[in-house]
């Protein structure tokens, strides 16, 4: 069903206020760091990984705490089981700043683009749904770090499992129309996206990613306003927040307010210092290793996950066993998710399900028949579109970024 622009804005600003006065409330309340209120616990699977799963953070339903304040919350890992896009209210949560607004009017919010550019511009909600091509795209955002956790020897970091990701139906504009309107000069080289979060230092760097011209112009990179068909959730970066579909979430920077065009490579924190990578295949080194050469982190890695299997579950000899999962590609599509269920002696290839476009998870499904009792380990495998293929070994290195390593269950048959 294809709706008009003006109707679109109408639905969207219907529910841009209601999420506004939601969340004024939650702002009238005092609650700038939301208490963490703890109904469960749930234990990860690696060195005290024992967390509480809690429910009261604002527009998000019962979430992995893995810290309160800035939020960083994780996924549990069956709602990926439950269908191909991950819901708003169990998105992970991720911010590196403390002082995030709680309250945004819609109405007053503007995104400035200025710097290297023609003419420098200030536009509104109303500007972006009205006056841009409304685009979608499926993607999964990933934190660098996710399933840090699992990292031997471990390193510094939030220490989340598998969780810290999501895949959502993204509607916005594409970053390239707007740099467009705006004109961008022939001196331009980069372009900055800043967010509204800060520090409470003025002297902390605000959060700020920077992308070449030519990434920032690919016509993929996009200012998402929705995420799933809803506003996006404050905590995902409501009103605006970049998509740069199959890099990395550092980038996707969430309360976009203002990007610069730079003349210059970013020489700021985030971009220049943090979340650079050894520039190693796989970004992996020994923990011994010195003076490696480092880059900023950039496209993610295909990973394949199983999601109805419990390590350890028992089954039932020789019956049909329907296993199930995700997979995606990173920077491109999945070609192909391989299965064993004899340690990594013999694969088999699964089945793939509908397609949501290139940097979308892809739900895979496979039956499998256990003829012996005892313990099988099962692995699975993603190979993508470019050849790429999950390693067996994980990679590590410092602050452990991009694993991707073979996943693997062990099941009790009997
Ligand atoms: N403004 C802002 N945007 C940000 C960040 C941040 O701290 N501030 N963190 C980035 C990182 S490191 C991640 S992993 C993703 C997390 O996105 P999510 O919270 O919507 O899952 O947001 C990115 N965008
Ligand atoms: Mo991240």
């Amino acid at each position: 069903m294809k709706r008009s622009n003006s109707n679109l804005y109408r639905l969207s600003r219907r529910n841009f206020v209601a999420q506004a006065g939601q969340l004024g409330i939650a702002g009238m309340l005092g609650s700038l760091s939301w208490t963490a209120r703890s109904d469960e616990s749930i234990d990860l699977p690696f060195w005290n990984g024992q967390r509480e799963l809690v429910t009261n953070f604002p527009q998000k339903g019962a979430m992995i705490l893995q810290r309160t304040q800035p939020a960083l919350l994780e996924t549990p890992f069956e709602v990926f089981d439950q269908g191909v896009f991950t819901p708003n209210d169990r998105f992970y949560v991720r911010w590196h700043l403390p002082n995030i607004p709680t309250f945004i009017d819609p109405d007053v919010f503007r995104l400035k683009i200025h710097g290297r550019v023609g003419k420098p511009l200030a536009l509104s909600m109303h500007d972006l749904l009205h006056d841009f091509p409304r685009v979608q795209i499926a993607a999964v955002n990933q934190c660098s770090g996710n399933s840090r956790g699992f990292f031997k020897p471990r390193v510094a970091g939030a220490q989340w499992s598998n969780g810290a990701m999501g895949n959502a139906l993204w509607g916005g504009v594409r970053l390239k129309d707007v740099l467009d309107r705006a004109g961008v000069d022939s001196a331009a080289v980069q372009v900055r996206c800043r967010g509204l979060d800060s520090g409470i230092l003025p002297a902390t760097p605000n959060f700020m990613k920077s992308l070449t011209l030519d990434h920032a112009r690919d016509g993929e990179v996009m200012i998402a306003y929705e995420m799933n068909g809803e506003p996006l959730p404050l905590l995902n970066g409501f009103p605006l927040r970049l998509v740069v579909p199959g890099w990395y979430a550092t980038y996707w920077v969430k309360m976009l307010a203002e990007i610069e065009v730079l003349d210059q490579p970013d020489d700021n924190y985030w971009t220049a210092k943090a979340y650079l990578i050894p520039d190693t295949p796989g970004a992996n080194i020994t923990p011994v290793q010195k003076d490696v050469k480092m880059v900023p982190i950039n496209r993610m890695v295909p990973r394949s996950f199983f999601t109805n299997l419990k390590d350890g579950a028992a089954v039932k000899r020789a019956q049909a066993l329907k296993v199930r999962g995700i997979a995606f590609g990173g920077d491109t599509g999945v070609d192909k998710v391989m299965v064993s269920a004899d340690a990594g002696h013999r694969w088999q290839e699964a089945r793939l399900e509908m397609d949501h476009g290139k940097y979308s998870f892809r739900r895979w499904e496979i039956a499998l028949r256990l003829a012996n009792a005892g313990p099988h380990k099962l692995m699975v495998k993603a190979v993508n579109n470019s050849g790429m293929a999950q390693p067996d070994d994980a990679n590590w290195n410092g602050s452990g970024f991009m694993r991707n390593a073979v996943e693997s269950v062990s099941l009790q048959v009997s």
